[in-house]
């Protein structure tokens, strides 16, 4: 039983094989771990698998599984996490885009506690060289789908993450294209994750094996964690879809409220129409806000740290906010895009619905 696994997916790595192996092996060495090497091959057909066979002759602690079919990163992954001989699994790149040095820090991160630990590109001081524009873009529009799903998370599709045992052992994990984290944020039990900052280095050697069917298998997989996580209730995507359903349905009162007020203030009181318009708004914002200070952020950090007042002025602001950009959004859509009236309208209120939702949720309530 070893302390560890390292797991390297390769498919026609033989150019960096033999060194990133060593290099793993010497940063075991150096921190006295007892980690084993488990490379996951699709059965490359160049020199890979025999020169894994022969780092194995001399290292007893490096394995090899070779995939013959359902060719995949995220399916050798998953399938290295059912042949690791130990508790912790560290997936990394074969090609040094990822430093294996930051593994021992890994593995102590999660011997304090942690579930996850996540080498990040996006969180302060990490970062990416060498990487051409439109890779760029597809990896900020892909990070960006995957944070929806879990907002706290800088770097949701990282490569190189570790991993406890537990929570991928009892998965129902589909694996399927590159992101293979994401699926074990989706579908793993867990509830610690801790991010790591590092500098992602394109490769020096081989070539890139992304491709157009990665992209959209990818958007498939956000949509099936997301459909998943609404019926598996213990899971991680769950905890926001829930806050998201309970801020909207106080959202519906807040229409009732609006309504109800604007219909007495103008049959009873005979109010001018936009004061009581006003007053309508007005008094569905609080009575949001007090829905959502007792209800959906209950068990927020925000409540502990600031007054009821100051949360109320920050919602309100951040409510105007969300008017201005649902006025906004109706206004330019209808007139310099030709868009239906109430298309447009029905998109300035999506928007400023999440706007409103994710704006209060970190900085009103400070929910992390
Ligand atoms: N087993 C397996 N490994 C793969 C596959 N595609 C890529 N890899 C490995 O996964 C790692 C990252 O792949 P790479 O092509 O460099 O992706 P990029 O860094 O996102 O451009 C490398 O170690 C590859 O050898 C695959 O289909 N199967
Ligand atoms: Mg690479």
């Amino acid at each position: 039983m070893y302390d560890l696994t390292v797991i390297i997916p390769t498919f026609n790595e033989e150019a960096n094989i033999r060194n990133i192996v060593m290099a793993v092996d010497a940063v075991f060495h150096e921190h006295s771990l007892n980690g084993q090497i488990l490379v996951v091959d699709d059965n490359s057909t160049d020199a890979t698998i025999s020169i894994v066979n022969e780092l194995k002759r001399t290292k007893e602690n490096v394995e090899i599984l070779i995939r013959e079919k359902d060719h995949g990163l995220s399916q050798s992954v998953s399938d290295g996490f059912y042949h690791a001989v130990s508790d912790v699994f560290v997936v990394i790149d074969a090609d040094f885009s990822h430093p294996p040095v930051l593994i021992p820090r890994m593995y102590d991160e999660i011997r304090k506690g942690n579930d996850i630990v996540i080498g990040s590109r996006y969180m302060e001081g990490g970062g990416i060289r060498k990487w051409p524009l439109k890779r760029r873009v597809i990896s900020i529009g892909a990070t960006f789908l995957g944070r929806l799903l879990f907002p706290d998370i800088t770097d949701p599709v990282s490569g190189f993450f570790a991993v406890r045992k537990e929570v991928v052992e009892n998965a129902p994990l589909k694996p399927r294209g590159y992101k293979i984290l994401l699926e074990v944020l989706g579908k793993g039990t867990w509830e610690k994750d801790r991010e790591i900052p590092f500098e992602f280095v394109d490769r020096e050697i081989g070539s890139s094996k992304l491709k157009i069917r990665t992209i959209i298998e990818y958007a498939q997989q956000v949509l099936d964690i997301t459909l998943y996580s609404f019926t598996h209730h213990e899971s991680a995507a769950w905890r926001e879809w829930k806050r998201v359903f309970m801020f909207g349905i106080v959202g519906l009162t807040g229409i009732v409220v609006n309504m109800g007020v604007l219909w007495y203030l103008r049959e009873f009181v005979s109010l001018d129409l936009l004061l009581a318009g006003f007053i309508a708004t007005e008094l569905s914002i609080l009575n949001n806000f007090l829905w959502n200070d007792l209800w959906t952020f209950r068990s927020a950090k925000g409540r502990k740290y600031s007054s009821r007042w100051h949360r109320l002025v920050t919602f309100n602001l951040v409510s105007v906010g969300g008017v201005v950009i649902n006025l906004s959004l109706l206004y330019i859509l209808s007139t310099q895009f030709g868009m239906y009236y109430l298309v447009s309208n029905m998109i300035g209120i999506l928007v400023a619905f999440a706007w409103t939702f994710m704006v209060n949720r970190r900085f009103t309530w400070q929910w992390t």
